[in-house]
């Protein structure tokens, strides 16, 4: 088989996988792994992050594991034309300015989910924050919380390609390559090819609820230096229109629709400005590379599930796990509001890492773990019926065409044929 000959020569080095997967859209995506150990380096006085080393394996195992014992699937999806998600630092800056363009031109154009399902979506973008509140309690510490929001950061890339003319693949942010200092990331440092940065000083604090039956924090969260308005960089007149849900209504105004009975539960109009207060805290304490070896190492998909979102005892013992952290790390409105999260662009880059994790953990070892599943079909409910590979899955008005969990188990099969560096 020619390809598994061309995986064994690569082998010795993760970062040969860089050579053997060509990048079909960008030629400066070939030259990506490289740059990113040479930040590595910068960045981390030398050192390799671990986790690098895991999806640097992992990647390759994928390609062997679908050449040798998926080949209907791998005719259709192989090196030769798979593409590359990349970190958002090895992006070029004319990369990165598309990028910026597409996910701006996503809040111009008219919504397609109706008022009737949605009074307060104004834009494209509105869709796919009005799709996660709706379905909150089905995604979350549920069976498909992984395989749902791996769609749905995919049909997002999806859509920034098909309707807003980008061209290259959804980038992430690797949280732990800046988890001593996030503001020093090129994806938040505010910069004009950033994701902005934090907001101005203000009052929204870190509100840590968990899961919605905790009624008061159970991790105390310090304020940062910011909590206010974003006020520079590209995303400073970002329209957030819809939610809270759950978060600190001190300083942010309610939704028209509070009554969680309603289908439309924080889908009223509420017109704000996007806030941040981007926390050196959250990431250097939960998502820093020891946080993150420690997950991969997960004996199995119970483990892994739990450890990821707050631990078997849920956010006790001090403990936040990757999601949620990763989401604290920017905060504040709506970043903190487990349904409005979406609303914050960084949403996207934090949930495509969430993926990334998942399919290095799946991928170290695949015959075992890429159909491995674990959850019921209600949030944070055990007595609820298990998930299955068979449920299917809708992202309602933001994407068309409904797929089952186990489409969404592999990144090499169902709509999907993607990898990431
Ligand atoms: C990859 O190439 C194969 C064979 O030409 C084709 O059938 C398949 O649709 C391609 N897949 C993608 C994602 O481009
Ligand atoms: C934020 O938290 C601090 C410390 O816990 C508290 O003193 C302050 O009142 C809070 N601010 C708001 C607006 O709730
Ligand atoms: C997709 O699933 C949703 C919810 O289960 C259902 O209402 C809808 O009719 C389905 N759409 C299609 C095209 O099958
Ligand atoms: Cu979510």
């Amino acid at each position: 088989m020619r390809a598994a000959g061309l995986f064994t020569a690569a082998w010795l080095a993760p970062a040969a996988l860089a050579g053997a997967i060509p990048a079909l859209e960008e030629p400066s995506s070939a030259h990506s792994f490289d740059k990113r150990q040479d930040i590595s380096i910068n960045a981390l006085g030398g050192k390799i992050l671990q986790t690098d080393v895991y999806a640097g394996i992992a990647g390759l195992n994928q390609q062997i594991y679908q050449a040798t014992q998926k080949p209907d699937q791998w005719k259709k999806c192989n090196p030769l034309n798979i593409s590359v998600r990349r970190e958002w630092s090895t992006f070029s800056t004319s990369e990165k300015n598309n990028y910026i363009s597409a996910v701006k031109c996503m809040s111009k154009l008219p919504p397609k989910t109706p008022k009737s399902d949605c009074p307060g979506c104004r834009n494209r973008y509105d869709d796919f924050v009005a799709t996660h509140i709706k379905q909150t309690f089905s995604i979350h510490n549920t069976g498909n919380f992984l395989a749902w929001h791996r769609w749905f950061t995919w049909a997002y890339e999806q859509t920034l390609r098909n309707e807003c003319g980008y061209k290259g693949q959804h980038p992430y942010y690797n949280w732990p390559r800046w988890a001593d200092d996030p503001l020093k990331s090129p994806v938040l440092d505010g910069s004009a090819t950033s994701m902005s940065g934090n907001g101005v000083s203000g009052c929204t604090n870190q509100t840590f609820y968990g899961i919605p039956t905790n009624d008061s924090p159970t991790i105390k969260v310090p304020h940062g230096a910011g909590g206010g308005c974003i006020a520079s960089g590209p995303f400073k007149d970002w329209p957030v229109n819809l939610g809270p849900v759950f978060t600190d209504l001190t300083c942010t105004p309610a939704n028209p629709i509070t009554d969680f009975t309603s289908p439309n539960l924080g889908l009223g109009y509420n017109p704000r400005c996007l806030k941040r207060d981007i926390s050196q805290y959250v990431s250097s304490t939960w998502t820093n590379d020891d946080q993150v070896v420690k997950l991969l190492n997960s004996a199995d998909i119970k483990t892994f599930w739990y450890d990821m979102q707050g631990g078997q005892n849920a956010f006790s013992n001090n403990f936040m796990g990757v999601h949620t952290a990763g989401h604290f790390t920017v905060g504040a409105d709506p970043g903190s509001d487990f349904f409005t999260s979406p609303g914050d662009p960084y949403f996207f880059f934090h949930h495509a890492q969430i993926d990334r994790t998942w399919w290095t953990w799946q991928n170290l070892n695949p015959s075992d773990r890429t159909n491995a599943i674990y959850g019921t079909i209600v949030i944070a409910d055990p007595t609820a019926p298990a998930s299955k590979l068979t449920d299917t899955m809708t992202l309602g008005y933001a994407y068309p065409g409904n797929i089952t969990v186990g489409d969404a188990m592999t990144t090499m099969g169902g709509p999907f044929c993607y990898t990431y560096l």
